[in-house]
Formats: structure tokens, sequence, C-alpha cells
């Protein structure tokens, strides 16, 4: 036995079961409808865990508890699912260091806007009180100013639980909080005395569904007139594409007024179809196409250097929220704001084009007009996958096409790759929302948003496409794990070029003539030749190595047939080829 477990004291009574706070903290996340909750585990929840057990034993209807044995692993798996369903997920932590670790995930769902409520625990008594929490709280785990001192700016909103009278009340505040835009995650610290304490239930209230504001009639009015009398409108979308109904009424939009589309470079998601003869691929601007309006869907930074925005081109923002506060700059260029929910407002669009007529000839013109510019892009990507069929290793447009071949249909992508992400996003075909993913920014994130994907679709092959620098970030081990403990089997692609190749990429842009490169002496550049892919066996998972264009096809078979019998499988896959950074 351990000394932390010797520590604690026999004088510990349990509280009036089941009315104690811990059934109130789980009643107050059935009452905001929490379907998961995922916790990298701390000394803080056994309160919780009673209730859980409880809920069990009674065959009562709540949450889903899953533990899993890393902070990023439970923040990205919360976000993953809410990136599928839409909803609101828990994350438990541990207190401090706990926090700490879960920190770079949780200022990511920040940044995605993904609503979280996020819980740690405390100690208000230390022991002194007669309720012995463990000596730990005392001696390794205090923050000086307060557990949330340390997550205040990855939230946006982070408080204590004064008491336990207001526990339920501030968890269903605060998960209310979370989901008003901006969305993003909140955090409460309870104290475990808090929670210890026999409490009266509350009164069951489901929380009411949040509302989904919309832009004035008016401003709704204004914007049609614009579109109406522009030459050529452009759409450019950046983060649309999570919310499906905002994918369909993306498309209901640009053909009502035949409005071609073009993504971000940096899109978080798949936001249009790739077919549709309006879709022109990435980062087109609209002056290069003859476009004089350009409407950015959920689109907060469309122009680099930030004021480069188009001379001449009116520029109109739809977006639940254009001025994002997690930047510390921003310029839209924007004339006009159309603020409220998404999907909602394109809709509107469309019913007032719809209902204030369009001219039909000008329509079909413009329609075939960039319907001719889509073949053009279509036969950029045609050639680009010849060329790459005859080249001697293996590179991003044969591999994206032959995972896409010999994979089912509904295979959803995760991408936490760096220098060939550009690549990916260009030949990964998509006609519907949600197949691809990338992962939040701050390496190390992917797998576990991937596992969360998984976990909201399960049905579905989720294929994880990933660096070979970053798969080392990534907390692979506890990812297996829960992977073969949920039944949850991914197909881990590694990108591995055996370098951080975008180090190198951005050394060489700014001493093109530098010692680095004339000594060929780089730093922060190279990488070993790790057998990545052997990983899998901790959880007996499938691994293989691919060096060669023949072996591809067979491997993702062979990893294919491994993930239907429930094996995470690993393909180590060799790409010397060098990409320019985009
Ligand atoms: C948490 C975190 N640490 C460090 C970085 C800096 N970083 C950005 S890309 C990169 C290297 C990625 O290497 P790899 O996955 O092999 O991609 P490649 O450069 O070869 O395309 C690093 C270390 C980061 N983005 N996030
Ligand atoms: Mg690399």
């Amino acid at each position: 036995m351990n000394r932390q477990a010797m520590q604690v004291s026999p004088q510990i009574v349990e509280p009036a079961a089941p009315h104690d706070s811990g059934e109130v903290l789980l009643n107050a996340f059935r009452d905001l409808g929490i379907e998961f909750i995922i916790s990298s585990p701390g000394s803080e929840w056994p309160p919780l865990w009673e209730a859980l057990a409880r809920q069990r034993r009674d065959g009562r209807k709540g949450p889903v508890y899953i533990d899993c044995g890393h902070e990023t692993l439970a923040v990205g798996i919360a976000a993953g699912i809410t990136q599928i369903t839409g909803k609101m997920q828990a994350v438990l932590l541990h207190a401090g260091p706990g926090l700490a670790q879960g920190a770079m995930a949780i200022g990511s769902a920040r940044d995605l806007e993904i609503p979280m409520l996020v819980m740690s625990g405390e100690s208000s008594t230390y022991g002194e009180a007669g309720f012995d929490p463990g000596a730990q709280w005392y001696r390794n785990l205090s923050v000086v100013g307060g557990q949330q001192r340390i997550i205040e700016p990855m939230v946006k909103w982070a408080q204590q639980v004064p008491s336990s009278e207001t526990l339920h009340g501030c968890v269903v505040r605060a998960g209310e909080l979370a989901q008003r835009v901006p969305k993003g995650p909140v955090y409460l610290t309870v104290s475990m005395d808090s929670m210890m304490q026999p409490a009266k239930q509350p009164r069951q209230l489901a929380t009411p569904p949040t509302p989904k504001l919309r832009p004035s009639a008016a401003d709704i009015g204004a914007v049609v007139q614009a579109i109406r009398s522009a030459k050529a409108p452009l759409i450019a979308v950046h983060n649309a594409g999570a919310d499906k109904e905002a994918f369909d009424a993306l498309v209901e939009l640009a053909e009502c007024f035949a409005i071609p589309v073009t993504e971000a470079p940096g899109a978080y998601f798949s936001n249009f179809p790739k077919g549709h003869d309006l879709y022109l691929g990435t980062n087109v601007r609209p002056e290069t196409i003859g476009c004089d309006l350009v409407l950015l869907v959920e689109n907060a930074t469309p122009w680099y250097p930030p004021s480069n925005f188009p001379e001449d081109v009116a520029i109109i923002s739809i977006s639940d929220n254009a001025l994002k506060g997690h930047l510390v700059y921003q310029q839209l260029g924007a004339s006009q704001y159309l603020e409220g929910h998404v999907a909602s407002t394109l809709k509107l669009l469309t019913e007032e084009l719809r209902s204030v007529g369009t001219d039909v000839d000008e329509i079909k013109r413009r329609r075939t007009h960039f319907g001719s510019l889509h073949e053009t892009w279509l036969a950029s990507i045609a050639d680009a996958r010849k060329r790459a069929s005859g080249n001697k290793s293996i590179t991003v447009p044969l591999l994206v096409q032959t995972l896409q071949r010999v994979l089912p249909d509904d295979a959803a992508f995760v991408d936490e790759t760096i220098v060939h992400r550009p690549l990916i996003r260009e030949h990964l075909e998509w006609e519907k929302p949600h197949v691809y993913f990338r992962s939040p920014t701050g390496l190390g994130q992917g797998v576990a948003y991937a596992l969360g994907i998984k976990q909201a679709a399960p049905d579905r092959t989720v294929v994880m496409l990933i660096g070979d620098g970053t798969f080392m970030y990534n907390p692979i081990v506890p990812a297996l794990a829960y992977a073969a403990e949920q039944g949850l089997p991914l197909l881990i692609v590694v990108l591995n070029n055996k370098k951080y190749a975008v180090m190198e990429e951005l050394h060489n842009r700014f001493y093109p003539n530098g010692t680095a490169r004339k000594e060929d002496d780089y730093y922060g550049v190279h990488l070993q030749d790790n057998h990545y892919e052997r990983v899998a066996s901790v959880v007996d998972g499938f691994s293989q190595r691919v060096e060669e264009i023949s072996d591809l096809e067979n491997a993702i078979r062979n990893a294919r047939s491994a993930v239907a019998d429930g094996r995470t499988a690993i393909l180590n896959v060799i790409m010397p080829e060098p990409v320019p950074f985009k």
C-alpha cells in the first residue's frame, strides 16, 4: 500500500446516500443532457463515482462515464464527439497538474468554439475539519489564487462553485454558458468538502435548448440587395461544415444564385461538395476570377497579410460572431456583418433571394462560366494524380486516392499533418459533410479528436493522417488503450518523411543562403527512422511499414480488415519526397 493510501483517515463517514452532492452533480449533468462524461481521473471524484455506481445499480438513465489515461485525450475525445453530434459533453480532470496538462486542448476547444463543461476538484479544509480528503491536497495540489487561475486564459469563463447548496445551479448555468455564443469551454472547480456534503436534491428541470439568434430582416434584405446588384458574388468559407445543416444550406444558397465557393486554406472541415460545379478549390481570391462581392462564411482570417483584402470588392461577413476574441489581431475588411446562427442565416438569404426573384438567364450564364473554372480545377487534380502515379516513392495524391478507393465510402479523415496538409485537402474527395476534419492546432490532439469522432460515429471507419514528428506528440499509448477498451479501432497512417520538414522549409525561407543550408547542419529538423507502427502491439493491433508503391494497396486492405476485427491499425508510410509548405 502506498503512503497516500495509508493516510486516508478512517473517520470518513459515508454521506447520507443517495442524497449527497455527488448525486446533485450527476443530476446537473442529466439536466444538461450530457451524454458522455470523459475523465482523466483524480482523487476528487469518488462522490460522483458513487452516484454513477448507484445509477447503474438502479438502472437509471444518465450520462455514460468513461475514463482515459491522459488529459489531452479526455478533452480531445469530448471535442470530437461534439463536432459530430453538435452536443456539449463534460470533461472531468484532476486539479492542478491535470488542468495544466489539459490546457492545450482546452485552449483549442475555445479557439474552435466547441462548447464543453470542464471540471476539477479541490479541498477547502485540507484535513482540518474532520473530513480527510487525503494529504495530497495539502502537500501537492495547492494552486495559489485558486485552481481556476491555471485555466482562465484557455476558457471563456472559469469559476469556483461556492458551496454544496449552489452546486446544481452553478453546473447547469456553466453548461448553458458554454453553449451561448461564442461557444466554448467553461470551467468549474468544486471542493471535495462541498461534494461530500449531504444535500437537498434540486428540482429536476431539463435545460431548455440554446436559442438560435438570427440577423434582422432589414439586414438580410440589405445583403440580398447587395448580392443581386453584384456582377458576380463569391462564397469564401472556413469553418461551417461541422454543422450539417450549414453545409446543406450553403449548397442551396450557392445554387440559388450560382455563387461559386472557395474554401479557406486552413479549413477545419469539409464545407462544400467537391464534385459540385460551383466548387473552385482552396484559397481563390475574388478579384482573380472577376468577383466583386465576397460572402465570408464563418471565415475569420480570410486575408494574409491580414489587411491584404481585395480592392473594389464588397466584403460581407456571415458568422455567429465575426470578431474572434481569441485573436490578437484581425482584419476582415467587411462593409457589413450578418451575425447569428450560420445555417439559419444562409437559409434566410436563400429564402429572400427566391422571394425577390432572380434573373434566370444571368444565373445560367454564371453557372456555366464558373462550371468551366471547376473543370479547370478538376483537371489540375487529375494531372497531379497522374504525375504521382509515375513517382518512385509514395506521395499524397497516391496515398489519399488509394485510401479512398480501398476504404468504405463513409470513411472520415482526421488530418494532423503539417507540410502534407494542403495536398491532403486538395486530393481527398467528399460530397458530404463530416468527411474531413483538421485536428485542432497544437500538436498531439489528433488521435484524441479521431477517437471522439469514432465514439460519436462508431460504424464509420475513422482514419488518422499524421506526420511522424506529430505522432510523437500524441498520447499514443493511452489512445490505443482507449480504442481497445471501448471497441473503437482507428486506422492511423503515419506520413513519415523522417523529419520535421516544416522547420527545414521555414529555416530555408528565412536564411536561403544561411550556414545551416550550406553545411547541411540543420537544427530542429532531424528525426530518426523509428518503427512507429510497432506501438500498435501494445494492444495487439495491426502494424505495417510501407515503403514501396506496390505494397500500399495491400497494406491498406490489411489495415481495413484489422479495423473491421476491432483492432487499431498503424501504417508507417515512408514518404521521402519534399513537399513545399504552403
Ligand atoms: C504542442 C506543439 N509543440 C510544438 C509545435 C511546433 N511544431 C509545428 S510543426 C512541428 C513538426 C511536425 O513534424 P511532422 O509531423 O513530422 O510534420 P512535417 O514537418 O514533417 O510535415 C512542430 C514541432 C506545435 N505546433 N505544437
Ligand atoms: Mg515529418
